[in-house]
């Protein structure tokens, strides 16, 4: 074979594995493992205000995911609690957040985590706080830690304490009620400019993974999702 049928070769070659590695990570950041949710928007003054009601759980059990033991996320939806973790939201809107969390502690690796980061507090709307069950928390120990939602890209980090080992009546499976043992986090924050931004967990809380970073850590649907921000 002549040299330029050989460099042809290899530039095709290369070209095909672009193109499915972009179709893999396309894939793994836009399909896998959840469809976008739309929330419902409402307008106070002219502007927009979305309620975001999530919920995370130690387990999701068989109803909502074939993997029953895993680590979740759920949205509330006007047909119920889904496992959904890619919410459509519109541009320049305020987002009020409540966070039920029915799972226990597992705590953070890195204590920083502990800190919350981007997001103000109820109605005092004093920043770097949340509300923890009505109370204004900015940090809590790093230890007693379930979850994290953050969105590294807007800046946001809220740290979710886990439900006491000894809480009575705690929850086994998704969707959990509101009478099981929970933790209830509010706080609200802003979006601005349109774009598909990330958010993730930071605890290391899948069970049975190496590190606890396996499985529902890393897949989206789980403990990860992204905002896709719209512009009216
Ligand atoms: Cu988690």
């Amino acid at each position: 074979m002549r040299v330029g049928g050989k460099l042809l070769l290899v530039v095709l070659a290369v070209a095909a594995a672009g193109v499915l590695i972009g179709l893999y990570a396309w894939r793994l950041t836009y399909l896998a493992g959840s469809p976008a949710y739309k929330l419902p928007v409402k307008t106070a003054n002219g502007h927009q205000v979305v309620d975001l009601k999530i919920m995370t759980v130690a387990a999701i059990g068989p109803k909502l995911s074939q993997n029953p033991d895993w680590v979740s996320y759920l949205v509330q939806t006007p047909k119920g609690w889904k496992r959904e973790t890619v919410w459509d939201l519109p541009a320049n809107a305020t987002i009020n957040v409540t966070i039920y969390n029915f799972d226990g502690q597992s705590g953070l690796r890195n204590p920083l985590y502990g800190k919350m980061v981007g997001v103000t507090a109820g109605a005092s709307g004093a920043s770097n706080q949340i509300l923890l069950n009505g109370k204004p928390t900015t940090e809590i120990d790093p230890a007693t830690a379930s979850h994290v939602f953050a969105v590294p890209d807007l800046g946001i980090d809220v740290a979710i304490r886990g439900v006491d080992d000894n809480a009575k009546n705690q929850c086994g499976f998704a969707p959990c009620q509101m009478q099981n043992a929970h933790e209830t986090i509010t706080f609200t924050f802003h979006t601005t400019t349109p774009g598909h931004f990330r958010w993730q967990c930071f605890v290391p809380c899948a069970a049975g993974w190496i590190d606890g970073w396996g499985g529902p850590m890393q897949t989206i649907g789980y403990m990860d999702g992204f905002l896709n921000v719209k512009a009216a």
